[in-house]
């Protein structure tokens, strides 16, 4: 029908005012067509894009693998999970990863197949795909998102490791009291000056990087607020009295991002409710 009507519109008008024809011929066609194709294919729907999986190690109580299962899910990017538990340390996992680091992710663009750092996954990630809703490609506002991350790995999440982890029952790290054969009197006492050395940081993200928006990102929450709030899932372990303000933080964030965060985040609590009914018992 739309080739039928474009022919008839153009022979008769094609030699007296050939741009007339030509603007009857594209009316006619564009009106014609809608009808011809909803009449040919009613039933064909556009499908939709299938999303990209990615293959991820992870261990399940770990909040380092709950930023990268959460921002996964909330991107939409389909996570093939692997549970690492016990095997990072294999001679198979060590050939592929020498740092024997979850969260890991496998992707055969990448120069050695694999990636590990959870904030390095998730920049790569947001990239790969334009997720710039998590990760903002301009400058300035994507130098606010580094620099958040950066000084919750290099800053935050040691002291919140310190504080948390002979509670969770995570190997410290050497050099530190709580690694070393110190008496538990002065393990307790590092742990105690961790927990306190935290509200600082904790406030620097709330007053500078939050800046009173409800997320580092602004109104939607990047990939530096997933960091965030996962970090501080830990922090129930040792009872921690968070403000007001990051209670209130991590509620919309989990609000939010809906499943996609509640789900990983279940892992985490599920293993805090764990170690610490042991701790009672
Ligand atoms: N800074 C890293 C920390 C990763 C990390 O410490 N992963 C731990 C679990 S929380 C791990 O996989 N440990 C296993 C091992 O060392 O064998 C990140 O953010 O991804």
């Amino acid at each position: 029908m739309a080739k039928t009507a474009t022919k008839s519109a153009k022979k008769p008008a094609a030699k007296a005012a050939p741009k007339a024809a030509a603007k009857t011929a594209a009316k006619v066609t564009a009106k014609a067509a809608p009808k011809v194709t909803a009449k040919a294919a009613p039933k064909a729907k556009a499908k939709p894009a299938k999303k990209p999986s990615i293959k991820l190690s992870m261990l399940r109580p770990s909040v380092n693998n709950m930023t990268v299962r959460v921002f996964a899910r909330a991107a939409g990017l389909d996570p093939a999970e692997t549970d690492a538990w016990g095997h990072t340390r294999s001679p198979e996992f060590l050939a592929r990863n020498p740092a024997h680091l979850t969260p890991m992710i496998e992707d055969k663009a990448l120069p050695r197949g694999v990636l590990w750092e959870s904030c390095a996954i998730m920049q790569y990630l947001a990239n790969k795909h334009g997720l710039e809703k998590f990760y903002p490609k301009a400058p300035a506002k994507r130098a606010m998102i580094d620099s958040a991350m950066f000084y919750l790995i290099g800053t935050l999440y040691p002291y919140v490791a310190r504080a948390t982890y002979p509670a969770l029952g995570f190997p410290q790290y050497a050099g530190e009291v709580g690694h070393s054969d110190a008496h538990p009197d002065k393990k307790s006492e590092a742990q105690k000056a961790a927990m306190a050395a935290i509200a600082e940081p904790l406030e620097v993200f709330h007053s500078f990087f939050r800046n009173g928006k409800p997320f580092i990102g602004g109104n939607n929450p990047s990939i530096a607020d997933i960091r965030l709030g996962a970090t501080l899932e830990f922090l129930a372990v040792v009872d921690y009295a968070l403000p007001k303000w990051a209670k209130e933080y991590m509620a919309a964030l989990e609000k939010k991002l809906g499943k996609a965060y509640a789900e990983p985040a279940g892992d985490v609590r599920g293993y805090i409710a764990h170690v610490k009914s042991q701790a009672k018992a």
